[in-house]
């Protein structure tokens, strides 16, 4: 009999592929499917079949739409050199409309074209959400997955769509583009006073570290009971048997608390969903609600005043009249 196998060498079964069970929109199922060696070593060996029904293809064609139109954005950008643009790469950009332009749409070339990838990116984004939600729903399962992408798509729509809105200016929004959003991220901590005093950001690390926490704590676990059937989670539910037994236990005899081998799971759903949940608040009130992290946080006893190194002025956005501000083109 085969002996049970871990990570490092797993059992591998070469049979013929499983095309599953027969379904009503057979046509959707693209019945490719064949069993890798390669693919084995890292979770399922069978490849394939691959359901894409319509929502599925709606969306692929929307996102291709964005990523041809950024690429070719940033192709345009380097006079249609192939050798700067796969050089250079990295540092190019699709920016937003300029501030002055407000919520405008504008010229194609002055961020309309911005506007159209955003919109593409946005529709093929949701129209994938449809199909993770359709998908699961037809398998008879829970939508936890749909609700979780949803809390990832809540911070995207705040960062590019509906603080841009609420601040009456898409030039608020993030660019496309590898460094330049990392610029972008940085910019706005240092415009709107250091993100670090913002309690949301803080809450949204806390989920973030505490994922990765979780992940280690649960994936260790499994894995020094695999030799014991620890990974067949389900089973173990209803059958803790001597390997969930014994991970309840060395839990309690670390730490003094364990979690069950089906409430470690909602643990980790909604420390995960609660990273872009709280990240989303945060950046939300960035602009709209607080002006300068750092000032609400002294004021809120949350950071102390620094020390008075240097004679300064007051901050120029603090200034009455400071809203009325405007960027000239
Ligand atoms: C491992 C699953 C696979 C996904 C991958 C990402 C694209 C973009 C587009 C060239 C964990 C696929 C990437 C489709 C290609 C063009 C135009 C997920 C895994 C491999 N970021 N960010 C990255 C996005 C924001 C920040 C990397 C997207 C905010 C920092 C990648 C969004 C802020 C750092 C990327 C988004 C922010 C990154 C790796 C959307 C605040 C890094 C991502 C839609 C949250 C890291 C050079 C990764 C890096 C990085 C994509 C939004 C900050 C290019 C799609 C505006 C500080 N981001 N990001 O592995 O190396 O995710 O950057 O909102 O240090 Mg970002
Ligand atoms: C981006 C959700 C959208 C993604 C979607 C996926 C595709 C492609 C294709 C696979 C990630 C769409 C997918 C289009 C698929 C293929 C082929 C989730 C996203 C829908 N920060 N910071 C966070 C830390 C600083 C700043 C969160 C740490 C500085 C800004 C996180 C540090 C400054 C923003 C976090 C640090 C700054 C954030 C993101 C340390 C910069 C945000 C959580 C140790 C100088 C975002 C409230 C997340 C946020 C955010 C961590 C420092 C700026 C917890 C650890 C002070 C502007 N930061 N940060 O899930 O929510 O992102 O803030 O210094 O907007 Mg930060």
């Amino acid at each position: 009999m085969a002996q049970y196998w871990n990570i490092f060498n797993q059992l591998q079964v070469a049979t013929t592929p499983d095309l599953g069970p027969p379904i009503a929109d057979e046509y959707n199922r693209i019945k490719f499917g064949r069993i890798s060696k390669l693919v084995g070593w890292f979770g399922n060996a069978q490849l394939g079949p691959l359901y894409l029904g319509k929502l599925g293809v709606a969306s692929l064609i929307f996102g291709f739409i964005a990523i041809e139109i950024i690429g070719l954005n940033m192709w345009a950008s380097v006079n249609w050199s192939l050798r700067e643009f796969i050089r250079q790469l990295p540092w190019l950009a699709l920016e937003p409309p300029a501030p002055s332009n407000g919520l405008r749409l504008p010229p194609l070339n002055q961020g309309g074209w911005w506007l159209l990838a955003g919109a593409t990116l946005s529709t093929s984004i949701l129209l994938w959400w449809w199909r993770t939600f359709r998908r699961a729903k037809a398998l008879g399962m829970g939508t936890h997955l749909a609700w979780a992408f949803g809390a990832a798509i809540w911070l995207y729509l705040v960062l590019g769509f509906f603080r841009p809105i609420l601040m009456g200016s898409w030039g608020e929004a993030v660019p496309f583009g590898i460094f330049p959003h990392l610029d972008w991220t940085a910019a706005l901590s240092i415009r709107y006073g250091n993100l670090f005093y913002n309690p949301f950001h803080a809450l949204s690390i806390v989920f973030l570290y505490g994922s990765t926490l979780l992940f280690a704590m649960h994936g260790a676990t499994v894995l020094a009971l695999s030799h014991l059937g620890g990974e067949r989670e389900v089973g173990q539910v209803v059958d803790r048997g001597t390997a969930g037994e014994r991970g309840a236990l060395f839990w309690r005899w670390t730490m003094g608390f364990n979690a069950t081998f089906e409430s470690i799971h909602r643990w980790a759903w909604w420390f995960a969903v609660l990273c872009p949940l709280t990240g989303g608040i945060g950046i939300i009130l960035t602009g709209t609600a607080v002006d300068n992290w750092y000032l609400w946080a002294v004021k809120h006893n949350f950071a102390t005043q620094y020390p008075a190194s240097y004679r300064t002025g007051p901050d120029p956005a603090t200034l009455p009249g400071a809203d009325r501000f405007e960027v000239k083109p």
